[in-house]
């Protein structure tokens, strides 16, 4: 694959673009020869209410991990995604929302941002919250979501945003862990011209966990449905804002308190509350948003992404807003009211940038070339992918049916540790390799390493660790540092390691193989394997679960489930649809098995551990090649699987 096809940077791109090769080699030479200098160079594009004294002080040591960046200075989020644009850009669109019906769309301009984040962050004093409290926002794609956000980080709150698509019950669990006491939601989500039931869905997430902490539910009017009401604890969203004040100074944060929390997947356990703070956070959003993309004033630029996800934070709100641009935030999904919705959206807004995950691409690439019939397109200049690896089909398929073979790709590898893209091509500085996420963002110092922790030269291919760190890494899990060091900076001793897998070729192109741990990326949506699991055996029937993988042609990876029932309970087609319904209502719709094969015994090693790599094989009936069988407690078990399996299909 490293003699595959090399896209050279369009020639007309290079001209206008940010950074061309000769700079990137420069810069990135002196991020890594002198971290301060380079760094503290660029907190230049931030406000600081105060200088910070010292750029970094970081460790990776297991004994005493500690990142920390642009020590004792102060800043505001909201003041530099807001605030210090309005002297230039007032009457500039900040915010386009594309609803979920077409032809709806709203343009909010910097000033009316401003206003209505002032007024709800004034709201929010009112409703009790302080600085240093975590709010919950459980909401659709609207613009009240980004004010939320913003709201919070004006007045020092945490926001903790959870993905709409997930169940009262997953949404529990993170009001829970959070300790969260007020919950933004809206009455209604729509999308696909389907609606969710947010509000009764954050009642039930209060009575059935028993929450007692939550005191207040603050609620946008969005679809104007029927909800159910209670007059003690809800308050209209519309409301509050009538009554509050157009101007709420923003609260000078420390560099390093907390901006966000967001919930994702791990190997093991419940979902972890990764913790961002504020100055290195919003630096590093702004930096790798305006290089990594080129963005340039004036631009339109569309990150697909929910909120309820890092991409979301980051690329829809965050680095945009604090770069003075336009974003785009979009209620729908991409195949409503059908395929051509984003070219139509695209046209619409006269999108400039796009950044998408594969499995979109996939969806409308399954469609042939109909998602881009009759659409103009040209106003597109650069395409992004993330969230997955992108198989090279697709990369070709997204290059030339919708770039017309004008734009070029950038494929961002990261994740919600990180907080913004480590590793991607710079659009006028790197020639493409379809499915490869190239080279490291400035500052940014990848290493490969075999499983003994050694770290190899040259083209390899192993773990992918990260030697040191970058201004917005996370800084913790919330509550929970010691599980932080444990899940990142144990496993290879002095580095942080992401779980994924990677090849490195001839060229130094990196090239992500995929995580190497028990977690699933189905849709570009990070699962652990463990919660699925943890969901199937808390139903009444069932006695084991062991979740796996399998290739999935449009989501990448689907969900694979081998189930142990109880005693005495029959194995039927009713209980293997329950058992879906069932995951769906414990987890999310995302959550949905998509195979579901009973399993009177599970092999397991005699220490009583899941053998997952044989479950795997099995799957995708690879029945040779199982490996050595004999250190499990019962090796007729595999037997039995095979035939079971082959017996399905
Ligand atoms: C930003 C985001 C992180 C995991 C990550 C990796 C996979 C993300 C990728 C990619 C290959 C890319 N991933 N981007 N794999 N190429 N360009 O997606 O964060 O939801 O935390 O997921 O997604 O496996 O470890 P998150």
């Amino acid at each position: 694959m490293s003699n595959a096809t090399l896209y050279p940077v369009p020639e007309e791109f290079a001209r206008n673009a940010l950074i061309d090769q000769d700079t990137y080699q420069r810069l990135y030479q002196a991020s890594i020869d002198d971290p301060e200098q380079f760094w503290a160079e660029q907190a230049k594009r931030i406000d600081w209410m105060r200088p910070f004294k010292k750029v970094k002080q970081t460790s990776f040591d297991d004994h005493n991990v500690s990142i920390k960046w642009y020590l004792g200075g102060h800043l505001n989020v909201s003041a530099n995604c807001l605030d210090r644009h309005l002297e230039q850009r007032s009457e500039q669109t900040a915010i386009i929302w594309e609803a979920d019906e077409p032809g709806q769309a709203r343009h909010i301009t910097y000033r009316e941002l401003h206003r209505d984040v002032c007024r709800f962050a004034n709201a929010l004093k009112h409703q009790g919250v302080a600085q240093g409290d975590v709010v919950t926002l459980y909401m659709p794609m609207i613009p009240e979501a980004a004010i939320a956000m913003l709201a919070c980080s004006r007045i020092g709150a945490i926001h903790s945003v959870v993905f709409a698509g997930f169940s009262p019950e997953a949404l529990a669990g993170r009001i829970l862990d959070g300790r969260s006491n007020v919950v933004i939601t809206a009455d209604e989500g729509l999308r696909g011209g389907r609606s969710t039931p947010l509000k009764a869905n954050v009642d039930e997430a209060l009575t059935h966990a028993d929450i007692k902490t939550v005191d207040k539910v603050i609620v946008v009017r969005h679809t104007g449905a029927e909800i159910p009401w209670h007059d003690h604890r809800d308050r209209d969203y519309a409301e509050l804002m009538a009554e509050a004040d157009d101007f709420c100074p923003p609260e000078p944060m420390d560099s390093e308190d907390p901006l966000f929390i967001l919930y994702t997947s791990g190997s093991t356990g419940k979902p972890k509350g990764i913790l961002h703070t504020t100055g290195g956070y919003l630096t590093y959003a702004a930096l790798t948003h305006q290089y990594v993309f080129d963005y340039k004033d004036s631009e339109v630029f569309w990150c697909t992404a929910d909120i309820g996800w890092i991409t979301g934070h980051t690329y829809t709100i965050y680095g945009p807003l604090a770069n003075g641009g336009t974003t785009v935030m979009f209620e729908g999904v991409p195949n409503y009211p059908d395929v051509t919705r984003m070219a139509r959206v695209i046209d619409t807004h006269k999108i400039n940038i796009l950044y998408t995950a594969p499995t979109a691409i996939r969806a409308m690439m399954a469609m042939g070339d109909a998602a881009m019939a009759g659409a103009d397109g040209s106003s597109l200049r650069l395409l992004g992918s993330v969230g997955e690896p992108i198989n090279p089909e697709a990369w070709n398929w997204y290059y030339h049916t919708v770039g017309k073979g004008r734009c070029p790709i950038v494929d961002t590898w990261w994740q919600t540790e990180t907080g913004a893209t480590l590793m991607t091509p710079l659009p006028g500085a790197t020639p493409l390799k379809p499915g490869s996420a190239a080279c490291p963002f400035f500052g940014v110092q990848p290493a490969l390493v075999d499983n003994e922790g050694n770290i190899l030269q040259g083209a390899a291919e192993g773990n992918l660790v990260l030697l040191d760190s970058w201004p917005g890494q996370a800084r913790s899990i919330f509550r929970d540092h010691e599980r932080f060091v444990d899940t990142y900076f144990r496993t290879f001793k002095g580095t942080y390691f992401t779980g994924d897998g990677a090849r490195r070729d001839e060229d130094g192109y990196y090239w992500i193989t995929g995580r190497v741990d028990d977690v699933l990326n189905v849709s570009g949506h990070r699962m652990g394997t463990a919660e699925v699991e943890s969901a199937l055996v808390s139903h009444k029937d069932v006695a084991e679960a062991a979740v796996v993988g399998m290739p999935h042609d449009l989501k990448g990876q689907g969900i694979y489930v081998y189930v142990t029932l109880n005693d005495g309970i029959e194995a039927s087609e009713s209980l293997r649809q329950a058992l879906r319904q069932w995951v769906r209502h414990e987890i999310g719709p995302i959550a949905t098995p998509d195979v579901i094969q009973w399993a009177p015994g599970l092999p397991k090693t005699r220490s009583g551990k899941i053998m997952r790599r044989i479950l795997r094989k099995i799957a995708v009936a690879e029945y040779d090649g199982l490996g050595d069988i004999s250190t499990l407690a019962d090796p007729g078990v595999v037997e039995h699987l095979i035939n079971e399996h082959k017996s399905m299909t």
